[in-house]
């Protein structure tokens, strides 16, 4: 079968990305979704099972960013989440996220920088080009996810605010919206949720602003309309629906470390060899393999030490944890 092109273009004068947009566009009024979708041709791998309802988010694949392993299913992906905002059901977010209000969007970046300023998701969108890579989500509950990330490093945005001599961390504080958000209902931690890395770790390049996944805007869910993405740490670091950035001298107090301190640490790095107080941290279960699967080894800085192990060098990462 050849690929369906929307009739008026010819394929000649367009790039890929205006071809799988536009025929994206096409597929939706002509009510073929998925099914024509699953012909090949341009698409990317994932577009078999894609969900059709949301836009798509032109990207370049980045070839330094990649995994072995295939993907985590869109399915999977999307509905089973941790964002307690919306509550701790894993699909709660699923269920109960389309209500949070994503636009109009600001993130105001401030604190220990020069030039403080308040920046709209549209200009977000545009600051610096948008790649296309997988990296592997370790939940801090022992369960892994391979995702198709769609954003670019966050390192492109702070060094737009020129952060002072004296930043030497930043502090990540995601949206309140009480009337769309059940689970703030619930005292289970100190709303909002608030993250924070040290400077070195937010600026390196791994660490990723996240604003689409599988080639598409964020589903509510995992993030929209932005979240970050740190793939060397525990799940729990990447906060998401991001309102404010902040840079501070002090290691900042996190939502995590708040609600139980001996768990959670500020660091927050996979380690393997540091079993959290009720499990271990030695194996995860990795969602989609179904439930009989063995359990696969996790590695520490989550297969990621190459690249990140340098920051921690003269550490004690059982201290640090
Ligand atoms: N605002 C906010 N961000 C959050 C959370 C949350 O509850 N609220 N959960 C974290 C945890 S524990 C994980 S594992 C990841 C899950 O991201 P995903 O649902 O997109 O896979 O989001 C993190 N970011
Ligand atoms: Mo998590």
């Amino acid at each position: 079968m050849s690929v369906i092109l929307p009739p008026s273009i010819a394929p000649s004068e367009i790039t890929p990305e205006e071809i799988w947009q536009s025929r994206r566009r096409w597929l939706r009024l002509a009510g073929l979704g998925a099914v024509a979708l699953g012909a090949g041709g341009l698409a990317p791998a994932w577009a078999a099972n894609a969900d059709e309802s949301r836009d798509a988010l032109p990207a370049t694949a980045n070839s330094d960013y990649r995994l072995a392993d295939k993907p985590t299913s869109e399915k999977d992906i999307t509905s089973y989440n941790n964002f307690y905002e919306f509550g701790t059901g894993k699909t709660d977010p699923m269920e109960y996220a389309g209500d949070m209000v994503i636009r109009p969007w600001t993130v105001s970046i401030e604190g220990e920088v020069a030039k403080p300023r308040v920046f709209d998701i549209d200009d977000l969108l545009a600051l610096a080009p948008m790649e296309d890579r997988i990296y592997r989500l370790r939940c801090v509950e022992a369960w892994s996810m391979v995702i198709p990330w769609v954003g670019y490093s966050l390192s492109n945005l702070l060094k737009q605010v020129e952060p002072t001599g004296n930043a030497k961390f930043v502090e990540f504080t995601t949206a309140m919206q009480p009337e769309h958000m059940p689970g703030l209902r619930a005292g289970i931690l100190d709303w909002p949720y608030v993250e924070a890395l040290r400077i070195d770790e937010a600026m390196h390049p791994l660490t990723m602003l996240v604003f689409g996944l599988y080639g598409k805007v964020l589903p509510n869910q995992n993030g929209a309309p932005l979240r970050v993405a740190i793939p060397w740490k525990y799940g729990f670091k990447s906060g998401k629906s991001i309102v404010r950035i902040r840079f501070t001298e002090k290691m900042p107090m996190t939502s995590w470390v708040k609600a139980a301190a001996n768990e959670y640490g500020f660091f927050a790095n996979v380690n393997p060899d540091v079993p959290h107080p009720r499990w271990s941290q030695a194996t995860e279960r990795r969602i989609g393999e179904g439930f009989f699967a063995p359990r696969a080894k996790t590695l520490p800085f989550n297969g990621y030490g190459e690249q990140v192990a340098g920051l921690y060098q003269g550490m004690d990462l059982r201290r640090n944890y």
